[in-house]
């Protein structure tokens, strides 16, 4: 069975679903590509109506005055089968045209000015999201209220909370270039760089609705994202993990490291620079206080039982999400590990 989409690309959905009661109410807390697919995943496995994801927004920024949520932007895109398949973020068949006629302004802006700023990749289509989400904002809406428009906009299912309202910022410091925005760090400076730490600026408050998605979920699941500046952030707000502990039986992690290797990005030289160990030992040891079982690759396999000297259960199976059906297992698998 094949359903339009709104840009008007079809998307595969699962023949057989899991519907209504049988499905647990799942909340996901989220950073961006990782956690994307495994949200897909989850969505062909369960009824997606039952899935909340609480998604990270300390990467958030603005570039020419206009509100850009990456990891928001991210999950939208993906879970309505547009995402660029080899970027992981932005829509596929993006045009560049706003972005390019930009050079035309580099040559009178004046040193010490952001304006015109090309270093980060706004495509012609995914500029709506940010020209909508801008004047929303600037109309009083809250972020939780414009993601439920565009979340409606796109026709998603699945519900994608903002872990605050307020702008909760990653800062990056870095050992040649001192303290810069995760932007900054991820993008402008490729994440070439040694980091030497990382800290959250701003107001930490959870919103209302994400503290309820965290607590009443039926299972809570720590996507593959990586745990230093796309989990740490919603960690960081305040309670957070005293919750997640509080309710630890229910709580399952998904690894982002695979053979000590992230499956995307960072992660791992990131853990090694800031003085944790870049394997699923290292990612145990972060999530052992509030996860009761960590989901790891069937290559790590051999780690099982340093995972279980950490007080996690060690669940072993393919996560590499290299297609929808792996993806789907996956999610099928980390919920079996807290559900019974
Ligand atoms: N990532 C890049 O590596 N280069 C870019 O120019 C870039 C632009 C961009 C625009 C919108 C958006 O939603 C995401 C974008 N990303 C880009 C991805 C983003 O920096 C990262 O995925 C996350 O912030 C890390 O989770």
């Amino acid at each position: 069975m094949t359903t339009e989409q709104p840009t008007g690309q079809p998307t595969e959905q699962p023949t057989e679903q899991p519907t209504g009661p049988t499905s647990p109410t799942v909340t996901v807390v989220s950073g961006g590509v990782g956690a994307a697919r495994f949200l897909s995943g989850l969505r062909d496995a369960i009824d997606p109506t039952q899935i909340t994801a609480v998604v990270n927004t300390g990467d958030d920024t603005v570039l020419h005055g206009l509100s850009i949520s990456p990891d928001l932007d991210t999950i939208t895109y993906t879970l309505a089968g547009v995402t660029d398949p080899v970027r992981g973020w932005g829509l596929v068949d993006e045009t560049w045209t706003a972005m390019g006629a930009l050079e035309r302004y580099e040559a009178v802006r004046p040193a010490g000015s952001a304006a015109a700023t090309r270093w980060f990749n706004l495509g012609d289509q995914d500029l709506a999201t940010h020209f909508y989400r801008t004047a929303r904002l600037a109309e009083g809406a809250s972020l939780t209220e414009v993601t439920e428009e565009i979340q409606a906009a796109w026709g998603l299912p699945i519900r994608l909370l903002p872990m605050s309202d307020d702008r909760r910022t990653t800062i990056v410091t870095t050992a040649d270039h001192g303290d810069v925005s995760f932007q900054d760090y991820f993008v402008r400076l490729r994440h070439d760089v040694v980091t030497t730490a990382v800290r959250f600026q701003g107001p930490a408050a959870l919103t209302q609705a994400a503290r309820s998605a965290l607590v009443d979920a039926d299972i809570v699941v720590i996507a593959p994202s990586n745990p230093l500046v796309s989990i740490a952030p919603i960690r960081s707000l305040d309670g957070v993990d005293d919750l997640l502990g509080a309710r630890r039986d229910s709580v399952v992690a998904v690894s982002p490291i695979v053979g000590g290797e992230a499956l995307k990005g960072p992660a791992a030289r990131m853990l090694t620079e800031l003085g944790h160990e870049a394997s699923v030992v290292g990612v145990a040891r972060l999530y052992a206080s509030i996860a009761t079982a960590l989901v790891i690759d069937p290559v790590d396999a051999h780690l099982a039982d340093a995972i279980v000297a950490q007080g996690m259960e060690c669940i072993v199976t393919p996560s590499i999400m290299s297609s929808p059906e792996i993806a789907r297992e996956l999610a099928a698998t980390t919920l079996n590990a807290v559900h019974n």
